[in-house]
């Protein structure tokens, strides 16, 4: 029976078969390295070792410098992890529905390049294409029509630290806590319009951009540039190229001139400085959607899940963690919630670890692939050491779980996060 590709979990259930019966070619990185870089990474113990997930020339760095980000990394806007700036959500506080620039978070494997629009082509290839390679230049992206969506970005392995400070299991990996996602207002053109124009075909099943930024090198083996394969029905559907964030030109940290913006999904494939873009009539395979972004672990399918697509639901306070509250006045906690299945339509907040639970007010109209901002007023009556917590629901329904599924990298953590906070 043909396999509908434009399902998802047809897709999924797809490329689980292919990996397993081990018709996955790793594209250009020989498999047994890749096994041998995950022993590597998997000997290198729990939380921002040299780990797959944190790969980079710079993974070791402390913690005060972010070698390769442009923008500046204030301490109270940032917290910087490796190559990687993770946003501080306190800082969120009293800010509009989008991420400021100066406060998006950066994941970088290796350094940000600097692309000048002039000199920048996208090269679309491969054997799904009518005819052979279509070259578009800056200037003839901005003429086609161009489209506005505000869309998170999220890091599939945000929330990934709770899985061992909240669940005590090992993961590998940057140790993000809640800030690796932003929302933007991004303008560009579909990547449908420029798939078409460059004569895509029935026989497509893969599209795979790739960025312009250095090789990925992890403990000694070369990945090469970063790519990840979509499917045609997702390329066709809802993704863009954006040259724009927030009304300004796309900057170089996250991906200027020209980046992919991939609605809903981890943000790995949200392909930043796309260089080329091969449109293949067979399934393809990097080592972002075979060993990375894939779920692997005692609690997870024996030959690992699927390529990861959505991202899960998650909730934020916009206040440091193990803050200090004044004892009997009132303030607004506030803070925001997202899903990649579907609009986020009620918010509960716990003020005492979880024993009472009360609607929070939603600042946004809840809307497909972007975060709703949420307040609730407290007033602590007593003194001392108390856990705030939130937790939301979207409309399929899906309410945070206590705790989240464990896999080894520790992507999709859902869980509702414990905060600390003591009243004084
Ligand atoms: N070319 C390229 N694209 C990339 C990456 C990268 O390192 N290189 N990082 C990916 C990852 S893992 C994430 S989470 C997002 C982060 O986007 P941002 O840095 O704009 O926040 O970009 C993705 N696209
Ligand atoms: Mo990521």
């Amino acid at each position: 029976m043909p396999v509908d590709l434009s399902d998802e979990s047809q897709y999924d259930r797809a490329r689980l078969h292919q990996w397993a019966r081990g018709r996955a070619r790793s594209a250009g990185v020989d498999r047994r390295d890749v096994l041998r870089l995950f022993a590597a990474a998997a000997a290198a113990g729990p939380l921002g070792l040299a780990a797959a997930g944190s790969a980079g020339a710079a993974a070791n760095i402390g913690a005060d410098a972010a070698p390769g980000i442009v923008k500046p990394l204030p301490p109270e806007l940032f917290t910087i992890r490796g190559t990687n700036a993770e946003t501080n959500f306190a800082a969120l506080h009293g800010t509009g529905h989008l991420t400021p620039l100066d406060r998006f978070f950066v994941r970088n494997h290796t350094v940000t390049p600097r692309l000048a629009p002039a000199d920048w082509r996208l090269n679309v290839w491969g054997d799904a294409l009518a005819g052979g390679p279509v070259e578009f230049s800056y200037d003839l992206l901005r003429s086609l029509p161009a489209v506005e969506r505000t869309l998170f970005i999220e890091c599939a392995g945000n929330g990934r630290s709770f899985y061992t400070t909240q669940q005590g299991q090992p993961v590998t990996g940057t140790a993000w806590t809640l800030g690796a996602i932003g929302v933007a207002r991004w303008r560009g053109v579909r990547l449908s319009d420029v798939l078409r124009r460059a004569g895509v075909t029935r026989r497509a099943v893969d599209v795979l951009p790739r960025g312009l930024d250095d090789e990925v090198i992890t403990n000694g083996v070369n990945l090469g540039r970063v790519r990840r394969p979509l499917p045609v029905s997702k390329a066709l559907d809802d993704v863009i190229l954006a040259y724009e964030m927030n009304g300004e030109p796309l900057p170089a940290d996250h991906g200027g001139p020209v980046r992919v913006v991939v609605p809903d999904w981890i943000g790995i494939s949200s392909i930043k400085w796309v260089g080329d873009i091969e449109v293949s009539a067979q399934p393809l395979y990097t080592p972002w959607n075979t060993d990375l972004y894939r779920l692997f672990g005692p609690d997870q399918p024996p030959q690992g899940s699927a390529p990861l697509t959505r991202q899960t639901l998650k909730t934020a306070f916009e206040l440091q963690s193990g803050a200090t509250v004044p004892v009997h006045r009132t303030r607004l906690l506030t803070g925001r919630s997202w899903s990649g299945a579907a609009p986020v339509h009620r918010v509960e907040v716990s003020t005492d670890g979880g024993t009472r639970w009360q609607r929070a007010r939603l600042r946004d109209t809840p809307r497909r692939g972007s975060w709703v901002r949420w307040s609730l007023p407290w007033t602590p009556r007593t003194t001392g050491p108390t856990t705030l917590l939130a937790r939301a629901t979207d409309t399929t329904g899906r309410t945070q779980p206590a705790t989240a599924a464990h896999n080894t990298q520790g992507y999709l953590f859902d869980a509702v996060v414990r905060h600390p906070v003591t009243v004084v």
